[in-house]
């Protein structure tokens, strides 16, 4: 999460700006005892995350744009605006991928100015506030002929808000762009947008008024971002009144199992405080959770936060995969049952792991444990920037953990696409990337806690004093850390390092996946070259000290392969390993290994070593070993095992040079092949 409240950036502020952050200020008592570090203070220089952010400004923003305007996304507001013509996309959220691409456009200029982007998103501003109702509705699927709107949308405003019209979903994405806009520019017209149509909304629901669990959940988070930008009450009341609503529904059969039947789909089958289960349609459950988590933390409410709680330690100890992703099942993009986590069908939408990384930052937010962080780092390097190629203009909907036979080939989400009927992904990592300076820190008081180790220099204030701190390393590539301390005036406080996880020998923070070894490879921590001891506090290491100008600390985090494996009730997983090397989990594709990845085996006696490629994939560290490969004689009808370079890169980078077999769990004996008779690659193809 960028930041929760306005950076403070004076001359960009307008007056009533400025009455509005203050009031903002004043009005919140309880809020996250640590509060992340604004993405505006932290600059990037490192060449892992860099380039990717500069690809997601230079290439994925304006394929973004360009694609709302070919695809009549942009042609939905004109005609809502004119009040005539017939919706013209397929689905009544596609208003969303605009409000989406311009909160990360608002946060890449940012980053980096950018005049014409300015003035384009402007222009765009301008269509969205013409295509807004008098009093303050915004559906261009029903106000373009209120007649003949969606048939998702329902005859009157809102009565199908419960399932399938989206109204409320739009206006939640419509609020987070607003306010990451008006952070951005300092400028009000998105801003006065969304506000109006967030008074309409609080008007319309509420104790005594109409009540409605939204169908699609972000309206509450987004509600909590204006309550943040402009101190009204009435946003954080309407956010919580909307999570109030689950479980009241009396339509439902509670008594069947089918998630549809009984609310579950919509997380709508108990009230919050009640659920304990990471449930139904994975994106949405996410946004609902990370808007708990707000909730809780902004009124104190503990019924609320054990039942966070509760649904975290169901997702993270039973229903996350290897690589982060979430939402096993294809058939309503949801949650699985407990430990069903099929690879070749998973389904882990990229959205999921966007909203994942919402929820998991607001979880450390309010508890200040390294775990949370550790989840966060596994999505991000893995299982969400797989989700966009690393041309930045193709995409993956959902992420398979594996790829193994003609029939997940022929998949669509085998290949990467430039776009979708339903889009919402490339939107979502769109604004999600240039956000990603505000998650390397976060500071409680003269804690200052470093979670994301990204080379860059931020400017932080500890008390009354200055300090810069300066990240440098090659990570994740590298495990050598250093950090340079550089306060103003010399000055005590605590410098919190995280020691992830898989650095102090847990793969994850439940049992659902463990390192099958042990290792005795030990993290170093010293200051002006000096080791230190240190106190290991909620996964951090904590360095108390008064600090000086130029003040050194290196960490040293030991970048063994290490081999993971999943709790045995995962049973598609059984008898497998996959590969870890720091936060990256690997995956083998056929055109690193003959042909085929289905083939290989990865015995307990494999010696991996790794090399960093900088011509390959944009530069990756490649892990090869010897190992036995299953080869199949269709013509002798013989099947033997012969030795091989197995070569695998990290998961993200799978996909990108054309079709064929991946994996990246591996069996480690010969029993636990699945066996296939024809390699399924297809010729590599020409990008
Ligand atoms: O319903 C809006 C978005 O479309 C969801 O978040 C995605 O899962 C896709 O279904
Ligand atoms: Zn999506």
């Amino acid at each position: 999460m960028p930041t929760t409240r306005f950076p403070l950036k004076p001359l960009l502020l307008t007056a009533l700006g400025l009455r509005l952050a203050t009031a903002a200020l004043a009005q919140q008592k309880a809020d996250y005892p640590i509060q992340a570090v604004s993405f505006t203070k932290v600059k990037l220089a490192d060449n892992f995350w860099l380039p990717r952010l500069k690809t997601n400004t230079d290439v994925t923003i304006p394929a973004s744009f360009q694609r709302c305007e070919a695809t009549n996304r942009v042609k939905n507001f004109e005609m809502a605006a004119a009040k005539s013509g017939k919706f013209a996309t397929t689905y009544p959220f596609d208003d969303t991928d605009i409000y989406k691409t311009i909160e990360g456009a608002a946060y890449s200029m940012q980053l980096e100015p950018d005049a014409k982007l300015n003035a384009y998103v402007d222009e765009l501003i301008q269509k969205v506030a013409a295509a807004q109702e008098p009093d303050g509705y915004l559906y261009t699927a029903r106000t373009i002929d209120p007649q003949h709107p969606h048939a998702w949308a329902g005859k009157e405003r809102w009565e199908k808000e419960r399932e399938l019209s989206h109204e409320l979903y739009n206006a939640g994405h419509l609020y987070e762009a607003a306010v990451a806009h008006y952070e951005a520019t300092g400028k009000r017209n998105l801003l006065n947008i969304a506000l109006k149509n967030a008074d309409l909304v609080c008007a319309t629901f509420g104790p005594g008024k109409r009540a409605v669990a939204p169908g699609h959940e972000i309206v509450e988070m987004g509600l909590v971002k204006l309550y943040r930008a402009t101190g009204q009450p009435r946003y954080l009341a309407t956010a919580k009144f909307f999570l109030d609503q689950r479980g009241q529904y009396k339509g439902y059969d509670p008594k069947s199992p089918d998630v549809w039947k009984n609310g579950a789909y919509w997380q709508d089958h108990q009230p919050v405080v009640a659920q304990k289960e990471a449930i139904g349609h994975a994106v949405r459950a996410e946004y609902l959770y990370s808007a708990m988590a707000d909730v809780a933390a902004l009124t104190g409410d503990k019924p609320l936060l054990a039942a966070v709680d509760s649904i975290w330690q169901n997702m993270v100890g039973k229903k996350l995969y290897v690589t982060g992703g979430t939402g096993a099942a294809s058939d309503g993009e949801r949650f699985g049952q407990n430990y069903e986590l099929p690879n070749a069908t998973a389904y882990n939408e990229t959205c999921a792991s966007v909203a994942d990384v919402y929820w998991q930052q607001r979880m450390w937010q309010l508890h200040g444990d390294a775990k949370y962080a550790d989840v966060l780092e596994k999505v991000l390097y893995n299982g969400l920037i797989s989700g966009v190629g690393l041309d930045g203009k193709s995409f993956f909907y959902s992420n398979a953990m594996q790829v193994k036979n003609a029939a997940d080939l022929a998949h669509p989400e085998a290949q990467r696409s430039g776009w979708f009927d339903c889009s919402c992904c490339p939107t979502n990592l769109a604004r999600l990337f240039p956000a990603l300076p505000g998650y390397v820190y976060g500071q409680q008081g003269r804690d200052v806690l470093v979670n994301l180790f990204v080379s860059s220099t931020a400017d932080l204030q500890v008390g009354k004093e200055k300090v810069q701190l300066v990240q440098q390393n090659n990570y994740p590539w590298d495990g050598g850390l250093q950090f340079t301390v550089n306060p103003a005036r010399a000055t005590a406080f605590n410098l919190l390092v995280r020691i992830p996880g898989w650095a102090r020998g847990e793969a994850l923070p439940t049992n659902l996946y463990t390192f099958a070894q042990p290792s005795a490879a030990k993290v170093e921590v010293k200051v002006n070259g000096q080791p230190v001891p240190y106190q290991l506090r909620n996964g951090y290491a904590v360095l108390p000290r008064k600090w000086r100008k130029g003040d050194v600390v290196t960490v040293t985090l030991p970048m063994e392969v290490r081999r993971v494996v999943a709790n045995p009730n995962v049973r598609e997983d059984l008898g497998k390993v996959a590969l870890q090397r720091g936060p990256l989990m690997y995956c083998a594709e056929w055109t690193d290994n003959q042909g085929r990845a289905s083939n290989l085996i990865v015995p307990p006696t494999a010696q991996f070593t790794a090399t960093y490629k900088p011509e390959m994939l944009n530069g990756v560290t490649t892990l090869t070993a010897t190992v036995p490969a299953v080869q199949v004689n269709e013509a002798t009808s013989s099947i033997q095992t012969v030795q091989q370079t197995l070569t695998a890169i990290p998961y993200y980078a799978w996909a990108n040079r054309g079709k064929g077999e991946m994996t990246v769990w591996f069996p480690a004996k010969v029993v636990d092949v699945d066996l296939v008779t024809r390699p399924v690659v297809q010729k590599e193809e020409k990008k």
